[in-house]
């Protein structure tokens, strides 16, 4: 348990706001669904993420770098895949990379108590 913890937190990196320029990209279209490549970039706020939907392919790592473009704090975790970015404050961002071994639908959320419930929830899509 432990040694998983451990593995979760080398996981989960906090980069700094220089990549803000890249979101907003993202966040004029929060209807589309995000895929995979270069990497994934999500942000929220109060209470949704910029993307209800992300895609992504099993066997093949995965990157999503997560800006919380919010006023409280908030996270991005996947709890069936037991991924979760730490809690960050506004304009912080933290990158999640994982490789998603099983094809099926997962949700995504942010853990913060009552925000999944408030609408910040989506679906990771493995293929
Ligand atoms: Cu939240």
């Amino acid at each position: 348990m432990v040694r998983q913890c451990a593995r979760i937190l080398a996981l989960v990196l906090i980069v700094p706001t220089g990549a803000l320029a890249f979101y907003h990209k993202v966040d004029e279209s929060p209807a589309d669904s995000a895929s995979a490549g270069d990497g994934i970039r999500v942000s929220g706020t109060e209470y949704q993420f910029s993307t209800g939907e992300m895609v992504v392919r099993a066997g093949e790592e995965v990157t999503i770098t997560f800006t919380n473009a919010g006023r409280n704090s908030h996270n991005l975790a996947i709890p069936e895949l037991d991924v979760t970015t730490k809690t960050i404050k506004s304009g912080k961002t933290a990158t999640l990379t994982f490789t998603p071994e099983t094809p099926g639908t997962y949700k995504f959320i942010c853990s913060v108590p009552g925000h999944a419930r408030s609408g910040m929830h989506g679906k990771l899509i493995v293929k």
